[in-house]
């Protein structure tokens, strides 16, 4: 990748929304990416493998559990300031961002708020630190969009419990110590599991040939009756809801992300446009260059005044699911569509590794995919507007 050049737009003067320590969280954030992942990216991209290095550094700029509280090793930042950190990760790459959610938000967050308080001081603290690195498996080959069919499943067996079953497509799964890992009891009830690396009987394969996320390893938790001790359920939370309320999280650092990826390709599209020479003027003159610029800083301004707003509620405690949903849904969308027009803008520069157009692109494939595609959340501002479900043709 060429020089990190980014200047992040800020079209609407929002920074007067954030309080000082919101901007000094950012702007740490920032200055740590263009020293010290901008330079490497691309090259761990290409040869799909993921910045271990990257990980201290990622604790020390409070990458890992920026809401949690300090007693237990976090942050204790707000959301918004969770949400800025999340912007300015993917503003390189959605892989870096993902680690980072993965750890906060599907790790540390449901140990948080799940379990008890041996669990807390057990494992928060080391995952701060990334001493310790964390994956969360849900999502099994028969059900991605369904998650409440999955089949993995423990018994009873006295002194532990005996888990048996498979997740795939798990973020942080090969490089992982620990999985909090969502199976079925006997009588069918969900609960999270604290799964660790070492335990008889637990794999976890890396998937290879991805197009997408090339930077972040991605992979299988394979259970072939692992004794997982009791002591590792988390006892606070069952049933569906105690993975969903997880995805809450995820989402929302996710629409933020997304709006890191966009100003990246908005950023490099404009000075580019201002640069390229075609018919003896800036390709910027264009009316058809200018158009798509203007439709980018439209989208981007739109997204950023959305998402401020949702940090705003979920400090108070107020935002919903649904609401979350719909910010992640329309920012990725958002940053797609841009990461598109901003290849074009480009021309044949746009598809090499010296711009990130083409890695934003491919990476936000992943990106509207996960955590609940961009149909599914769709259907649930479907369902919270009209208050039908038609997530099954039964009716249910
Ligand atoms: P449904 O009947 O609607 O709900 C089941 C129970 O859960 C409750 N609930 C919630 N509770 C807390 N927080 C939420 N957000 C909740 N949403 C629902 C609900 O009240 C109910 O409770 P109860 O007591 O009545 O049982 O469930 P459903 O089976 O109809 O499914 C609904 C649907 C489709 C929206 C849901 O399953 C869904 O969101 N599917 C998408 C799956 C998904 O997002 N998977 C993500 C896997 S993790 C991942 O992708 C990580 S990538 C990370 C990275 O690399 O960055
Ligand atoms: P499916 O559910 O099979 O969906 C296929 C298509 O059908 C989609 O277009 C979908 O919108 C559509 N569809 C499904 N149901 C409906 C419906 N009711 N109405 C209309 N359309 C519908 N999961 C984890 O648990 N942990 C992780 O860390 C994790 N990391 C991931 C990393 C990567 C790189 C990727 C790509 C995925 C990851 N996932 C993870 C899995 C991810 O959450 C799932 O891929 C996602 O939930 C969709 O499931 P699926 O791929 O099985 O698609």
């Amino acid at each position: 990748m060429a020089t990190d050049r980014f200047q992040a737009p800020d079209y609407y003067l929002l920074d007067d929304l954030l309080t000082d320590e919101q901007k000094l969280v950012r702007d740490t954030v920032r200055a740590w990416v263009k020293k010290e992942v901008s330079p490497i990216i691309e090259d761990y991209s290409q040869r799909a493998e993921f910045p271990k290095q990257l990980i201290g550094g990622l604790a020390e700029i409070g990458a890992f559990g920026p809401y949690i509280p300090q007693e237990y090793g976090g942050a204790g930042l707000d959301q918004i300031s969770y949400g800025l950190i999340m912007q300015e990760l993917e503003r390189c790459d959605s892989g870096l961002r993902s680690t980072a959610s993965v750890q906060s938000s599907l790790v540390m967050y449901p140990i948080w708020k799940y379990g008890n308080e041996e669990q807390k001081k057990k494992y928060l603290p080391k995952l701060a630190t990334g001493e310790m690195i964390g994956c969360f498996g849900l999502t099994e080959p028969d059900h991605g969009s369904n998650p409440g069919g999955m089949v993995t499943h423990f018994k009873d067996a006295g002194s532990h419990y005996i888990l048996n079953g498979a997740k795939m497509w798990i973020t942080n799964a090969p490089i992982a110590d620990i999985a909090v890992v969502w199976a079925k009891n006997e009588q069918g009830r969900i609960h999270g599991l604290i799964v660790e690396r070492g335990m008889e009987g637990f794999t976890t394969p890396e998937t290879h040939g991805k197009w997408s996320l090339r930077a972040s390893a991605t992979g299988e938790l394979v259970f072939n009756n692992v004794k997982v001790p009791k002591e590792n359920l988390l006892p606070n939370k069952s049933g569906l809801g105690a993975p969903l309320g997880c995805l809450d999280s995820a989402r929302f650092g996710i629409a933020w992300g997304a709006i890191g990826a966009a100003m990246d390709c908005y950023d490099s599209s404009l000075r580019y446009s201002k640069e390229r020479i075609q018919f003896e003027v800036p390709i910027a003159s264009f009316q058809l260059t200018q158009k798509k610029l203007a439709e980018m800083i439209t989208e981007i301004t739109k997204a950023q005044l959305l998402t401020w707003r949702l940090g705003v509620l979920r400090n108070e405690g107020r935002a919903t699911t649904a609401q979350i949903s719909m910010a992640k849904r329309n920012n990725v969308h958002m940053a797609l569509t841009i990461a598109r027009e901003a290849r074009q803008i480009h021309g044949a520069m746009g598809i090499t590794g010296e711009y990130s157009l083409m890695r934003h692109m491919m990476n936000l494939e992943s990106v509207i995919t996960y955590e609940g595609t961009h149909d599914v959340h769709m259907l649930i501002t479907g369902m919270d507007v009209t208050g039908i479900s038609a997530f099954r043709n039964d009716g249910k």
